[in-house]
């Protein structure tokens, strides 16, 4: 099983972070996007979408986020981090849904339409398609909307799909970080976000992602 990889990056993040609660061992590819090496003919081979991360098993890929999470979640059922019960299991999906669309496309949206380097290609893989830079005040507004979103979840709540650590966890602490890239702090006034990130942060799985990026 090789995870081909660039951790810093907020979709391998969150597959980072779940392989280190699942205390799994993988062999790791890094492929960096620094440098757009995801587009090296090699990797397109492998991963014609162009994108990470993505996991070799087998002789097969499998690409996007949740998917390898799935996967890895048949080999290691333990820690439940999908859900314990229908409830759990439909609640948790309804939140990384919402994560996903609201939370991470928005980010990637006003970052993707604001950085030279994807000006000629604002989706992360290889196809050619021009930025607009109108959009990166949508993003951040919606950026801002999904901040409030998260702060009155957290009011109810111990964590973000109910009172049990979860992947929406995981994609929406992805998420606080991944605005940093567009200068927008999530914690800002945020007394319940502050405090379930600070509470996520002294979790061993968390202080060895930042060990593994630092
Ligand atoms: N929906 C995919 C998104 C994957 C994705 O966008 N990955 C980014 C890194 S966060 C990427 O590969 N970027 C390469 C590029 O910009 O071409 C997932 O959940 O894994």
């Amino acid at each position: 099983m090789i995870l081909y990889d660039y951790p810093k990056a907020p979709n391998p993040m969150r597959v980072n972070l779940f392989i280190n609660e699942k205390k799994i061992k993988v062999e790791r590819v890094h492929v960096d996007l620094s440098k757009h090496h995801n587009l090296k003919t090699k990797f397109l081979k492998l991963n014609p979408w162009g994108t990470v991360p993505f996991l070799r098993y087998k002789n097969q890929t499998i690409c996007e986020s949740i998917a390898i999470c799935r996967l890895l979640d048949f080999k290691v059922p333990f820690p439940k981090l999908f859900g314990n019960n229908p409830m759990e299991v439909a609640k948790i999906e309804m939140y990384i849904r919402k994560i996903e669309f609201d939370g991470l496309q928005a980010v990637g949206e006003a970052f993707r339409n604001s950085v030279s380097a994807f000006k000629e290609r604002v989706f992360a893989g290889p196809n050619k398609i021009s930025a607009i830079p109108e959009l990166v005040n949508r993003g951040k507004k919606r950026s801002i909307l999904f901040f409030n979103f998260l702060e009155k979840t957290l009011k109810n709540q111990k964590y973000v799909a109910g009172n049990k650590f979860s992947i929406a966890d995981i994609d929406a602490y992805t998420v606080l970080t991944f605005a940093n890239w567009i200068k927008i702090n999530g914690r800002e006034n945020k007394k319940n976000i502050t405090a379930w990130a600070e509470k996520l942060e002294k979790r061993k799985s968390f202080k060895d992602y930042f060990n593994l990026i630092s």
